[in-house]
């Protein structure tokens, strides 16, 4: 079975969250006060729909002074878990110029996206309404947004695999349309295929196509 291997980065405001999810995510562990300057990535492997994926996960910590470096996360990113606290307003408006940046940068807007509200188990202290939030994702273009407690370790799993399987469709459809183009150029290429037909028993233009390249839709 193949194995993708695919980029997730974590961004948002300091301190409301990222590393705390993510370490649940990884690990299942809840650590209470985390290094705030410390931005690391970790790799996890997971099953989504059936398919094997190895994540690499950058907990990103927002210290970077030159954009240089946030620009060379978000090219080589394939996935966004752009994460807020309910209980700060500023963290959501915060996300704003991020997703801005991401699209830039990625020159996509449908790029694989999620929102997440974070800290659901202060819900006394909050102050950034679900309808709230939710208008937000839906200016994006219908980004999925999820609340997530990381304490509770709530909803934490299906932020990520939603991300990860946004990735996955993404990642399918970039192929069918490599193999699409593949195909059309084996067409024009092929006198020179018909003499080698009996090599490879019949199944003609198959056995030119790469391994690992899957076909399908999800
Ligand atoms: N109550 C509550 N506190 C949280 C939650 N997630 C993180 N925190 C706290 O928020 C602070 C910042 O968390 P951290 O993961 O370091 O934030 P980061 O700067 O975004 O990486 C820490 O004191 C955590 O204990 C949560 O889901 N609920
Ligand atoms: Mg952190």
């Amino acid at each position: 079975m193949s194995q993708r291997e695919y980029h997730i980065v974590v961004l948002g405001a300091g301190g409301v969250g990222k590393s705390c999810l993510t370490a649940q995510f990884v690990q299942n562990v809840w650590i209470e006060s985390y290094d705030p300057t410390i931005e690391d990535s970790y790799r996890k492997q997971i099953e989504v729909d059936g398919k094997q994926c190895i994540l690499e996960i950058l907990d990103t910590a927002g210290t970077e002074q030159f954009t240089a470096m946030r620009e060379l996360y978000m090219k080589s990113g394939q996935g966004f878990l752009l994460v807020f606290s309910i209980t700060s307003l500023s963290s959501l408006t915060e996300l704003h110029e991020l997703r801005d940046q991401i699209v830039r940068i990625k020159d996509d807007p449908q790029v694989p996206l999620v929102i997440v509200g974070n800290k659901s188990d202060l819900d006394d202290e909050r102050v950034v309404s679900r309808a709230r939030a939710f208008a937000v994702s839906q200016s994006w273009g219908n980004v999925h947004y999820y609340e997530t407690s990381a304490r509770r370790r709530a909803n934490v799993d299906e932020a990520f695999v939603d991300l990860c399987r946004q990735i996955i469709r993404k990642d399918a459809a970039t192929s069918t349309i490599r193999d699409m183009e593949r195909g059309s150029r084996r067409q024009r290429d092929r006198p020179s295929h018909r003499h080698r037909t009996h090599h490879h028993r019949g199944h003609r233009g198959r056995s030119q196509r790469p391994q690992g390249i899957s076909c399908s839709i999800l």
